[in-house]
């Protein structure tokens, strides 16, 4: 993309609403713009962001042999009826009036419409296990929506739903989706802790939550540190072998790691006192075990194998997509901007052309430019006649994490200059071994 075809409407004050680093860079870079309490357009870098995320939590699910589909955002409130969440729920719900005065809402979850779907359509225990998944926006009035797309009403969720014969298959199911997301968030360069949860609205008593550390987290968090330095890495898992599977999650959730709503101060005591943290944190999200919660007041049930009726088990399992942005801002960023993971960044690299008109330093640029779309890779390049320092403050507040800088100087002596957002540094390279090096970082990604 050419900077100077592009949209990216970057703010140069800082905007007075924002109170966290994330909303404010996210505002900043021209990536969202409010419509209304909670509520954002998503703006082309920020929507670019969005997809790649989304990208990585469809490959990821996919990969764990679950199934996606895709449910409306508008609901019958009938079906909320049956299972008696239509009164619960209160008024994080927005309700709506078809012109029938036909009683909807959009939906906040969908429970419900997936125990629907799953029976009109299935029946027997040979079509187990099965795990429908979807992204699709949702919506909750919350009292205080705030932070930028961390706390809106509407947000993109993915919502998962595990189907299983007997509870054993269903928490086969829940380790499946907790070492899922445990790949997922680190593609995006981010820690995230399954930490003992409370349930809330959607039951059951088994549930963690994933929390990414950060200062401006809405959780309080109590862990034991060692649980920070635990990687899935990039060994192989077999997604139908239960025991790798459940070996994974006692790794990840045997050292002590709980929210405030199930903190227990004498289990805590136990951990040594160097170890012992109390920190803030960012739910990413989240999965529940919740049996026959929905089947039972659904009449949701499968035949098993010696002939017998029964209510299907069931779990959800929730990944804050919109809401990842945030937090992937919120633990890499500094005072000059964003710094986008490989795996997220809305463009892999930018290249800053120091003087617009020279034909050299053109011509340079539109050949790396060309090379880096051979590679299969996407260059925002900054062919506008301006100020260097100008461009530079732009490609540092966006976050790109690779530059290329082209100026008539280095290309005398036949080099660019290759810089990590990161670390700041730079190195002097030939364009061709500049593009080598984007190859190699990308290769693994
Ligand atoms: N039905 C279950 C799982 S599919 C469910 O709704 N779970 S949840 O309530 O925990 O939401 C899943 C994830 O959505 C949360 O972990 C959080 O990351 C994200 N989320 C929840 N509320 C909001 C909100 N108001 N704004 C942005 N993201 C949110």
């Amino acid at each position: 993309m050419r900077l100077s075809r592009y949209f990216l409407p970057v703010l140069k004050e800082n905007p007075a609403e924002a109170q966290i680093v994330s909303h404010r860079y996210m505002l900043r870079a021209g990536m969202i713009k409010q419509q209304a309490a909670g509520i954002y357009s998503w703006l082309p870098l920020g929507y670019r962001v969005l997809k790649r995320i989304e990208q990585i939590v469809h490959e990821e699910q996919v990969r764990a042999g679950h199934i996606p589909l895709l449910m409306p955002t508008l609901q019958p409130a009938d079906l909320w009826r049956e299972s008696g969440r239509y009164d619960d729920y209160g008024q994080e719900m927005l309700r709506i009036k078809d012109r029938h005065e036909r009683d909807m809402l959009y939906g906040p979850t969908n429970e419900e419409m997936i125990t629907d779907i799953f029976r009109s359509h299935v029946g027997s225990y040979k079509d187990l296990p099965m795990t429908l998944y979807h992204i699709q926006w949702k919506f909750r009035d919350e009292v205080r929506p705030r932070f930028g797309v961390m706390r809106g009403r509407e947000f993109l969720m993915k919502d998962g739903y595990n189907f299983d014969v007997d509870r054993e298959s269903a928490l086969h199911a829940y380790n499946r989706h907790m070492v899922s997301y445990l790949r997922t968030y680190e593609r995006m360069g981010l820690t995230a802790i399954p930490m003992r949860a409370a349930s809330g609205p959607i039951g059951g008593d088994n549930t963690h939550e994933f929390l990414v550390l950060a200062s401006t987290g809405e959780s309080e968090v109590f862990f034991d540190d060692r649980v920070t330095s635990l990687k899935l890495g990039t060994r192989e898992i077999d997604y139908d072998n239960w025991d790798q599977v459940a070996k994974v999650c006692e790794e990840f959730t045997t050292l002590y790691a709980r929210t405030d709503e199930t903190h227990d101060e004498a289990a805590f005591a136990e951990v040594p006192q160097e170890h012992r943290k109390v920190a803030r944190g960012i739910e990413v999200g989240q999965i529940f075990y919740f049996g026959t919660k929905y089947s039972e007041s659904m009449g949701a049930t499968v035949v098993t194998k010696d002939g017998t009726k029964v209510p299907v088990e069931m779990g959800s399992h929730g990944i804050g997509v919109s809401r990842l942005l945030g937090a992937i801002i919120e633990a890499s960023h500094d005072d000059k901007g964003i710094i986008w993971p490989e795996g997220v960044t809305p463009f892999h690299v930018g290249i800053v052309n120091l003087k617009q008109g020279d034909a050299e330093a053109d011509a340079a640029c539109e050949a790396l430019y060309k090379s880096v779309a051979a590679l299969g890779l996407e260059a925002l390049y900054d062919d506008r006649d301006e100020r260097a320092g100008g461009k530079f403050a732009t490609m540092d507040l966006i976050g790109l994490p690779w530059r290329i800088t082209v100026g008539p100087r280095g290309l005398k002596n036949g080099v660019v200059e290759l810089t990590s957002r990161r670390t700041g540094e730079s190195v002097e390279l030939p364009p061709q071994e500049a593009i080598e090096r984007i190859a190699g970082i990308y290769a693994g990604i």
